[in-house]
């Protein structure tokens, strides 16, 4: 069960809170860095939308400044070395497709992967954070569902084409998150977010994603479970 936010039993500033938020504070700044550089690098490959892709990797600076100003009201260091390597399979895998031009992969990656699991993540959060943070929180959601948007309504228009790529990039990479989820269990739960909670959320994002792209529901089922008892 989610705690709500003004049960007593959330402490924001007891040092195990702290300690826990130190990785995922880290990890949410360190990930609006990488989408920010992310829509930078779209913007380059997908130059008909360029104006878009920056207006949409400015945003992404914007939240990280926001949720810098969160770790700095509990007085938290973020440990951005931690957050490097969390992020480092999916950066990598977004960095070789965008060196190959796979507009395709980067997509997925991107905006559908990143996105869905941070709206999955912020939605979680919002019930549970800190005030400070759930007002800074709520609006930055908003924006990831615009995020999430722009890539499926791209794929959506090049479904045909993008099928065989989305289908092996999907393979390659929802196993990452799947075990990013894992890794992160243990502090989101020091935040009451539950891992369950998540991966549902996570599932539905994804889920309608997929639908809204083109994909039927047997391949849905089939796309956004892979991995998930790896
Ligand atoms: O597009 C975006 O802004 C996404 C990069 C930001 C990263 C979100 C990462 C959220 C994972 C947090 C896991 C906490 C349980
Ligand atoms: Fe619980
Ligand atoms: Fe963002
Ligand atoms: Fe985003």
């Amino acid at each position: 069960m989610q705690q709500l936010a003004d049960q007593p039993e959330i402490d924001f500033h007891s040092e195990t809170y702290k300690d826990a938020y130190s990785r995922i504070n880290a990890i949410v700044i360190e990930g609006e860095q990488e989408a920010h550089e992310n829509y930078l690098k779209l913007a380059e490959l997908l130059s008909e939308h360029k104006d878009e892709l920056i207006r949409l990797s400015k945003m992404e600076s914007r939240h990280k400044k926001g949720f810098e100003a969160c770790g700095r009201n509990l007085q938290v260091t973020p440990d951005i070395e931690f957050a490097k390597q969390f992020f480092a399979q999916l950066h990598q895998n977004f960095q070789i497709a965008a060196q190959e031009g796979k507009i395709v992969t980067c997509l997925l990656i991107q905006s559908l992967i990143i996105e869905c699991f941070a709206i999955a993540a912020y939605n979680i959060y919002i019930p549970v954070a800190d005030d400070f943070a759930r007002k800074i929180t709520e609006s930055v959601v908003k924006d990831e569902y615009s995020h999430l948007n722009f890539g499926e309504v791209w794929l959506k228009e090049h479904f045909e084409e993008s099928k065989a790529e989305l289908e092996e990039a999907n393979r390659q990479n929802l196993p990452i998150v799947w075990q990013m989820l894992n890794q992160v269990a243990d502090d989101a739960e020091v935040l009451a977010m539950e891992k369950e909670a998540l991966v549902e959320d996570f599932m539905i994002q994804y889920g309608e994603a997929l639908s809204n792209i083109g994909f039927n529901t047997r391949d849905i089922m089939r796309l956004s479970a892979y991995g998930l008892r790896a």
